[in-house]
């Protein structure tokens, strides 16, 4: 016959189990949360390109194209070099309108279905003088 002691031991040890198994759950998932980055949109020095040039992104995360040097900038992604080169993707993907500002931008969101692969952009005005950007998004 089973103690009142060796109950609550038990018990104490199915608790113990159960909080080990939500805790682990909270620790696998944490590392998963969306990240935010920001795009510099001109670098500091005044040349025309995207800082950071290349980005690695998976859906839900957010990507912040910020006016920095000589504006303007948009940012176009390229329909030609976008997974299954899908126009009308790229197009609702991408900001044509020129941002003159500094500190005012565009800001995605990775959609959730968004397929994995490269996606290529650039800004259009200097598209020519080389302000190209990639994002790789993760399956
Ligand atoms: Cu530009």
């Amino acid at each position: 016959m089973k103690s009142i002691n060796s109950v609550t031991k038990s018990l104490c040890l199915t608790l113990l189990a159960a909080l080990l198994v939500v805790g682990s759950f909270f620790v696998s998932v944490a590392p998963a949360a969306a990240e935010t980055y920001t795009v510099k949109m001109g670098a500091d020095n005044g040349l025309l390109v995207f800082q950071p040039a290349n980005l690695t992104v998976k859906p839900g995360d957010t990507v912040k194209w910020v006016i920095n040097k000589v504006p303007p900038h948009n940012i176009i992604f390229d329909d030609k070099a976008i997974p299954g080169n899908d126009k009308a993707l790229a197009k609702s993907l991408s900001h044509p309108q020129l941002e003159m500002t500094p500190g005012q931008g565009y800001e995605l969101t990775i959609p959730k279905d968004l397929p994995a692969g490269d996606y290529s952009y650039f800004c259009a005005p200097h598209r020519g003088a080389g302000m190209v950007g990639k994002l790789t998004v993760q399956g």
